[in-house]
């Protein structure tokens, strides 16, 4: 890494960028690889690739255990455990979601012919507010995903209110929250069911992957048939499907990853806190805030840009990606504003106030076993020379 230079030599400025290689957001965290490589041989051993094999049963059991549900199904990726999730708890009309949340929350409904409904959020926790999913109850709404945003819960008790107010069926994208908890109990336990992402820029991966974890019994037995085509043994099909099932080789790649779970909270936590006072004290610049009470991943470093700050949001992303940063702008610009929900809603905007306002103000940093406390002081002198 370079020296730190003036706000003139920024490399938006024409100086080379201070990293020659760049520093991303989402850089796979990397547990065993001893672990992995055994397990790898004995799936070459076995010749067992896919179809519900020794490891996923294994990374099934594991994954429940640890979050204390009775039931996790593996699968693909997320946005299929999303979809099948929705399909076994028999959502349809219209479900309402945040806007603020990434795209497959809402494309897993509207690829299923359910129309998602944006409901605002609360500009505190960039979580669903339950008085805005009051108000966007209609006579074809059948249920709230609610979306459990950076790890930090959503008002898991406000929504299970208002979904029994109403006779709906609640369920959470929980993609983020793996290894988070609410109110002393692990993500996962709320709701009808709860689905978790896998995916290698998350802070638990199997480089792809997914699942749904649930308490309900005939719901896990419907996913189990629906992520296998519906069959029930061979030539036996008894339920509509699709294929969403997780192979032996991600599997594998999640029992190496559990190992350094702790480890991984702990570099990720490290870094939040050297971020929080390389930038404590900036004007317009506030890193969103951790619940002591609960236990977080800290696998995202969100940041939001307020009118204090001399500089835009896009200026500074512009900046540091200049500099070969990578930091993103997640979610902008919010589902709502995205083509295929623009034409379906052009004017959700209007419903949706904070949505918009977040979504303009949010730059998410790098952070994870990549990033050392140089990379944190010299990413948080970019935003003293221009905040
Ligand atoms: N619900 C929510 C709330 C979610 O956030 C997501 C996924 C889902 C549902 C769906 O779950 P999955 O079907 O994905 O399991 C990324 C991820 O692709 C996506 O999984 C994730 N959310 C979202 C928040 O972030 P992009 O478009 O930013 O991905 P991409 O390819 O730009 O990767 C981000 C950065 O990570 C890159 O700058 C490079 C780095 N990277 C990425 C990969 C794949 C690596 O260093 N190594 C890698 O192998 O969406």
């Amino acid at each position: 890494m370079k020296e730190v230079r003036s706000k003139a030599d920024l490399a938006l400025h024409g100086a080379a960028p201070a990293y020659a290689q760049p520093l991303h957001v989402g850089r796979p965290n990397v547990g065993s690889r001893d672990t992995f490589m055994r397990l790898a041989g004995e799936i070459f051993d076995r010749r067992w690739f896919s179809n519900n094999g020794p490891l996923v049963e294994e990374f099934e059991r594991t994954v429940a255990d640890f979050l204390g549900v009775k039931h996790c199904v593996a699968m693909c990726n997320g946005t299929i455990a999303l979809e099948i999730a929705i399909r076994a708890l028999g959502l349809g009309g219209e479900v309402i979601v945040p806007s603020y949340t990434f795209v497959a929350t809402a494309h897993a409904l509207y690829w299923q012919g359910i129309t998602p409904v944006f409901a605002d959020i609360d500009p505190r926790t960039h979580n669903l507010d339950p008085d805005a999913v009051r108000r966007m109850i209609t006579p074809r709404t059948t249920g709230i995903i609610g979306v459990h945003l950076w790890g930090r819960a959503a008002p898991v008790s406000e929504l299970q209110a208002v979904a029994e107010e109403n006779g709906l069926k609640l369920m959470f994208d929980a993609a983020h929250a793996f290894g988070c908890s609410y109110q002393g109990q692990m993500i996962g336990k709320f709701g009808s069911a709860e689905v978790l992402s896998f995916h290698a820029t998350k802070f638990f991966n199997t480089f792809e992957g997914g699942a749904v974890v649930t308490d309900d019994d005939d719901m896990a037995g419907k996913m189990r048939l629906m992520r296998n085509f519906g069959f029930a043994g061979f030539d036996n099909v008894i339920h509509p499907g699709t294929n969403g099932k997780m192979t032996e080789i991600c599997a594998a790649m999640g029992l190496a990853n559990f190992d350094c779970l702790e480890d991984v909270i702990q570099t990720n936590e490290a870094n939040y806190h050297a971020y929080s006072l390389a930038l404590r004290g900036l004007p317009g610049v506030e890193l969103i805030a951790y619940d002591a009470a609960s236990r977080n991943n800290f696998q995202y470093v969100v940041v939001e840009i307020t009118n204090g700050s001399r500089a835009t949001r896009d200026e500074i992303v512009a900046a540091l990606q200049a500099e070969n940063v990578l930091a993103r702008k997640y979610f902008w610009p919010g589902c709502h504003r995205m083509k295929p929900y623009r034409d379906l809603f052009p004017h959700a905007g209007l419903m949706l106030p904070h949505t918009e306002a977040v979504a303009s103000r949010v730059i998410v940093l790098p952070t994870g076993g990549d990033v050392c406390a140089s990379d944190i002081e010299f990413i948080a002198s970019v935003f003293r020379q221009l905040a």
